[in-house]
């Protein structure tokens, strides 16, 4: 493999092409108008516009980007996540076009693309899961007696969505019909799917998932847990690894299950295995993300590995370079997602200039970004600016550096997240480890952040008055 193609933008563009560098493979990087003095543009060793800002008509174009590999007779394709990632169609027409797809087969990603046909693959593997159905539910007569016989609540899933797309709570049989019929229709305009089904809604969950690496030998291992409880309505802000709750005994269990979902649709590649955790540490498989996560840093740090490199070296097919007993967990990491989000304003994404942009640095310190100084935050993407992460021996100490390096931060000209994530890393509930997913939800308020705000330059105004009354001081010796 002598180059590949990036087929994304932003950190995890960069993310991939500093890598393939390390490895000694060049670089393609496809970029639209908007993002044309993007960082990952500088650092490939060629770049391609494909089009304007709208992501159908740059990111999202397949074809043309397959037709430009062929023309800079690219090897690999590798597509980050978002964007062509899980598109089984994709996968395979790069496939066909005889690229390598840095990534599973596209039957892997069709699988693990519906809830219902991924519940069927891993049905003979016994792999715990929520109490519910596993099949598509149309007449209401039976949902009633199935909801009846789980008990209520209930949730109802669209088996096309994802994020928490398309899901209902239903809290009592009278309220069952009316929401049904909304979640079918709902999956039918979003997913061009309506089929939903039932599970028992967990009420309090933790969401822990787990890395997995498979080879095309048959080697299947797992790189261990991140906790991604800490999320705002289905995004996650704070991500962290190893998760403060699992014992080894629960680790290697959940571990064991994510390699057989991961047997359950051949998988080849990184992937993750998403779980739900109830109160009482019971795990129930959700989902497979059949991608390079946002979040894999953090396992990155805990296990030494690089998660791009092991990428890269399964699609060549070499065989996964370490077994499950090499791994072990070292330290902790801390992941916090900064966007150009005002978290004062219902984090309505903040436009603007990156008129002041510097990282904070140090031991312990990992940002992977995608901006500079003086860039415009295009309007067209997800908003995210970078992933602040941090490692210390000690989750203690991975918190302090956290927060020394959420104060080096310098962002001027757009509002972030990170006044936000020093509020999240700072709680009692967080640094006990004692939240669920509703950690948002429940503790934060926008005014917090404006008092915190507020109280800080109370500080600063103090410190400010003390120090102009000791110059005074010191000014009068002279005349004494
Ligand atoms: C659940 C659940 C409770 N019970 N399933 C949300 C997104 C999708 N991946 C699955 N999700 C959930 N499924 C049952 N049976 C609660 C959630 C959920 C959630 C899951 C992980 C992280 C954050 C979440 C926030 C709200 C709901």
């Amino acid at each position: 493999m002598k180059k590949i193609l990036i087929a994304n933008r932003g950190e995890i563009a960069v993310r991939i092409l500093t890598t393939a560098h390390k490895m000694g493979i060049k670089t393609v990087a496809i970029y639209s108008t908007v993002d044309r003095s993007s960082p990952h543009v500088k650092l490939a060793n060629e770049a391609v516009c494909i089009g304007e800002g709208p992501s159908n008509e740059s990111y999202l174009l397949g074809s043309k980007i397959i037709k430009i590999a062929k023309q800079l007779h690219v090897d690999a394709i590798h597509p980050g996540y978002g964007f062509l990632s899980e598109n089984a169609d994709f996968a395979e027409e790069v496939e066909k076009n005889g690229i390598i797809f840095i990534g599973p087969k596209s039957n892997a990603i069709k699988i693990m693309g519906s809830k219902l046909a991924a519940k069927e693959a891993v049905k003979m593997y016994n792999i715990p899961m929520v109490p519910g159905v596993d099949e598509a539910i149309t007449d209401i007569k039976k949902a009633k007696k199935i909801a009846s016989e789980i008990g209520f609540p209930i949730l109802i899933k669209a088996s096309a969505g994802g994020g928490g797309k398309g899901m209902r709570i239903v809290e009592k049989e009278d309220d069952l019909e009316s929401q049904m019929n909304r979640a079918i229709s709902e999956a039918t305009s979003a997913f061009g799917d309506g089929s939903v089904f039932i599970e028992k809604y967990v009420a309090s969950p933790r969401h822990i998932e787990i890395q997995v690496l498979a080879d095309s030998h048959g080697n299947i291992i797992h790189l261990f847990e991140r906790e991604c409880s800490i999320q705002r309505r289905h995004q996650k802000v704070v991500e962290e690894a190893p998760s403060v709750i699992l014992t080894p005994e629960l680790r290697s269990e959940m571990g064991e299950a994510a390699i057989k979902v991961a047997k359950s649709c051949e998988y080849l590649g990184a992937g993750t295995v998403e779980f739900l955790l109830d109160e009482n540490n019971n795990f129930y498989f959700l989902e497979m993300n059949t991608r390079l996560q946002v979040e894999h840093p953090v396992t990155e740090l805990i296990t030494g590995m690089d998660l791009v490199e092991l990428q890269i070296k399964i699609a060549k097919g070499e065989k996964l370079p370490i077994q499950q007993k090499d791994l072990s967990i070292k330290g902790h990491a801390i992941e916090l997602r900064v966007y150009a989000e005002d978290p004062q304003n219902d984090f309505l994404p903040s436009v603007g200039t990156l008129e002041t942009y510097i990282l904070p640095k140090g031991k312990g310190i990992r940002v992977d970004n995608g901006f500079e100084e003086g860039m415009d935050i295009p309007i067209y993407y997800d908003p995210m600016l970078s992933k602040l992460i941090t490692y210390g021996e000690t989750r203690e100490e991975a918190l302090l550096i956290m927060q020394k390096a959420i104060n080096d931060y310098i962002i001027k000209g757009v509002q972030t997240t990170l006044p936000f994530g020093k509020f999240v890393i700072q709680h009692d509930s967080f640094k006990e480890g004692t939240f669920d997913t509703h950690f948002v939800k429940n503790y934060y308020t926008a005014a917090i952040i404006t008092s915190t705000n507020e109280n800080e330059a109370k500080i600063a105004a103090l410190i400010a008055l003390k120090q102009y009354q000791e110059d005074q001081k010191t000014l009068r010796i002279p005349t004494l």
